[in-house]
């Protein structure tokens, strides 16, 4: 190992370490802005273009950046002498002198990490003139905001977008003071390659890259008398929404929100949860019917790939136009939940679709984007009126003054409100197809499962691969989680799936849901995420019931509405189509 003294304090790491790495060994607090480390992975961002990072080490000439500088034996290093301290403000005044100065009206403000510099480093005067402030013009579409004019070009987004997503709609564009990590042509997100996933939106450190606020709309209508206002919630806000109220990650806080929504002045607070578990019973069917028809030797679409993720949907739709007979036909369990709300729901309490204003809390950027979609309409209303992501809603409880944390636990309003493990475990890369397999199981062998945890496509890895047998059948299946990974899973298919997989589900965030990118800010902090997924596997362990075709709302909702997966008015209502 490598010995060396930052600070007074001795301190032996591993060779290969940056000064960053060994100071945060030994809990020494050094500012970054462009340096960015993954997921506890090696995936490191790290251009050392921002250079806030920089630090002394004595017989050095010049200040280092500490994120991308190797430690050496014996390097003695300052983190916070006045000649850092003078380049950090330095550095900081010429970042907010070309950046707009609306910190009052501006909605990451708060969560800002430029403005949290400015105070660390006491910045509070600029004293560069000349030309300033680029001008951009502010471009949204239905899931995120671009303030181009707030970018401080750290590249955090680029590398998100092209190295974890293998999308490369963000890259470098403009010169001096127009430089900014914009689109190709400053198009609209619309007109590039973007899923919408909100991965950028995610680890962008200001306010450049925000979601669509739609709270407006939502108060509008809790304000509206004449409103039926329903709330659904998915299945990952619950483990993570309670961070946005100083609570340890991994909190499950599903009753608090329950009573923040009812508190709100929600007429029914449902659950995402009851329509995964019926997207479950639909794709599972699906699944079903494919491999029987692959075992009698006829023709058939596999492997099946799952289609409740907005992001993925977006990103094959586009790159693999000629596949989309793999992906089932099964809406997602927010487009699900809609159709049952806005038809069956809505019949039942004798009202108007018009009339009814169903609200979705998601993890989601990409889920505002699905729920726009044709598809997901009726005479042009939509099933799901508006998506907030899991930050707005924590935006919009602040807003009301709700003493979130000191809350009591309340129940989901029923019959939509009654959910299973399985469903839960959606919020978690693996999770979608571990609560289909434990169903699918079932109904081929006709017999109970043993054991209802499928830990082989459980855990981190980006792409996992089992095989399962099922009535004497190898059945292998995949699970991708970050859409480089999905891209290579999918050009294997294309070469004529080796692997001969049945089944593949995909996640466009990593991590699953409870990484998406409308969640409480992370900055990818594998603990983080670690501590919302094991919040999320002890909420299934918890449950009486862990298979969603035992879910007796679902039993109840196919006897009298739906009659059986698969049937016509469940083609009708609860399966989609894709589109180039
Ligand atoms: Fe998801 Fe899903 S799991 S896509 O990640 O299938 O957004 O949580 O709600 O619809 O249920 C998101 C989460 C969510 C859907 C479900
Ligand atoms: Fe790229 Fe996702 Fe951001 Fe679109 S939303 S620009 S795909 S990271």
């Amino acid at each position: 190992s490598i010995n060396v003294v930052i600070d007074r304090k001795q301190v032996s790491v591993a060779p290969g370490s940056t000064i960053l790495d060994a100071a945060q060994s030994i809990g020494i607090d050094i500012p970054t802005l462009c340096y960015m480390r993954l997921h506890n992975t090696e995936y490191k961002c790290q251009p050392a273009s921002c250079r806030i990072c920089v630090v002394e080490v004595e017989g050095r000439r010049n200040l280092c950046p500490a994120c991308a500088t190797p430690v050496m034996e014996g390097m003695v290093i300052k983190t916070s002498s006045m000649r850092v301290l003078s380049a950090r403000r330095m550095i900081v005044e010429l970042m907010i002198s070309d950046h707009p100065n609306d910190c009052l009206t501006c909605t990451k403000s708060g969560a800002c990490e430029l403005q949290d510099l400015a105070r660390k480093t006491g910045v509070v005067d600029i004293h560069l003139s000349g030309k300033s402030q680029s001008e951009y013009e502010i471009r949204e579409n239905k899931a995120i905001v671009r303030d181009m004019s707030k970018c401080i070009m750290c590249r955090r987004c680029e590398q998100m977008c092209s190295d974890i997503q293998s999308v490369h709609a963000l890259s470098g564009v403009d010169r001096g003071f127009e430089s900014v990590v914009g689109t190709a042509f400053d198009e609209s997100l619309d007109n590039t390659m973007c899923v919408g996933c909100g991965q950028c939106v995610a680890v962008c450190p200001v306010g450049a890259l925000m979601e669509k606020d739609d709270t407006d709309q939502v108060i509008k209508a809790l304000a509206d008398t004449d409103m039926t206002v329903v709330f659904q919630t998915a299945p990952a806000t619950r483990v993570a929404i309670g961070e946005e109220f100083g609570l340890e990650p991994g909190t499950d806080v599903t009753g608090k929100l329950v009573t923040s929504l009812k508190d709100l002045g929600a007429d029914y607070v449902f659950d995402t949860d009851f329509a995964a578990d019926l997207t479950i019973m639909e794709e599972g069917t699906e699944l079903i019917d494919r491999l029987n028809k692959f075992l009698n030797g006829e023709k058939t679409a596999l492997p099946l790939l799952t289609s409740c993720c907005p992001g993925w949907v977006n990103f094959y739709e586009s790159n693999y136009p000629d596949m989309l007979d793999l992906p089932s036909t099964a809406k997602s369990p927010q487009g699900m939940f809609g159709a049952v709300a806005k038809n069956y729901f809505a019949e039942k309490l004798n009202i108007d679709r018009k009339k009814m204003f169903v609200v979705s809390v998601m993890p989601c950027t990409a889920k505002k984007i699905e729920a726009d979609r044709e598809e997901l309409k009726e005479d042009g209303n939509p099933d799901v009126d508006v998506v907030l992501t899991t930050r707005e809603v924590a935006r919009l409880i602040k807003l009301a003054n709700i003493d979130f944390v000191n809350l009591p636990d309340g129940d989901y309003d029923s019959p939509l409100g009654e959910s299973t493990g399985a469903a839960v475990i959606f919020g978690v890369t693996g999770g979608v197809l571990e609560a289909a397999l434990r169903t699918v199981y079932e109904v081929l062998e006709k017999k109970t499962l043993p054991r209802v945890e499928f830990e082989a496509v459980r855990g981190f890895d980006g792409l996992k691969v089992a095989t399962v047998t099922i009535v004497g059948q190898d059945i292998n299946v995949a699970v991708a989680h970050g859409l480089s990974n999905a891209r290579k899973v999918m050009e294997e298919i294309k070469n004529g799936n080796p692997r001969n997989l049945h089944a593949v589900e995909v996640m466009a965030c990593p991590g699953g849901c409870i990484g998406g990118g409308g969640q409480p800010y992370h900055y990818g902090d594998g603990d983080i995420l670690k501590a919302r997924t094991n919040a999320t596997y002890q909420i299934d362990e918890a449950k009486v019931i862990r298979k969603s075709h035992e879910n007796p709302a679902i039993k109840a909702l196919y006897e009298e509405y739906y009659e059986e997966p698969g049937s016509e008015i469940a083609h009708h209502q609860l399966h989609t189509r894709y589109t180039y």
